[in-house]
């Protein structure tokens, strides 16, 4: 199994952040697999015209980062589920996810986020909980959506 290493990059402007980049590299070959960039003017320009209910770039960041760094971000965990859980009922529900997905994923769906979620939703309520969602993360299925791997 080959082992994927992240390298991440953030840039500021004025003190807050204008663009992130995630690198996925190859362990054996050094070569990038995946590269996901993400600037806050294409964010905020494909947001206004999701039509949909979208997550606001700074805390579109703070969600993305454990997506893609996995176990190695396990401390914004907990902050990336409370900007996730929007209705604040404690569990992740498949839309609150949902609203994470548009701009990454354009042609993201919400089947495709459940064959996901199926991974690790023990009682298949179509939802996560904090131990759920942390396991999620931990086990790189963020990633995996985001890079739109099976
Ligand atoms: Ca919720």
């Amino acid at each position: 199994m080959s082992v994927e290493l992240i390298s991440e990059s953030i840039a500021t402007d004025h003190g807050r952040v204008s663009s992130v980049k995630y690198t996925v590299i190859d362990s054996h070959t050094g070569a990038p697999n995946d590269i996901v960039c993400v600037t806050r003017e294409a964010y905020d320009q494909l947001a206004a015209s999701a039509g949909r209910k979208t997550l606001k770039f700074d805390d579109f960041i703070k969600v993305l980062r454990p997506f893609m760094m996995g176990r190695l971000a396990a401390d914004d965990i907990p902050d990336a589920f409370v900007i996730l859980d929007s209705d604040r009922s404690g569990k992740i529900a498949l839309k609150e996810l949902a609203a994470f997905i548009p701009i990454i994923i354009p042609g993201g769906t919400e089947a495709m986020l459940m064959q996901h979620m199926k991974k690790i939703d023990g009682n298949y309520d179509e939802q996560l909980d904090s131990t759920e969602f942390t396991n999620f993360i931990m086990r790189g299925i963020g990633r995996d959506i985001v890079l739109q791997r099976h």
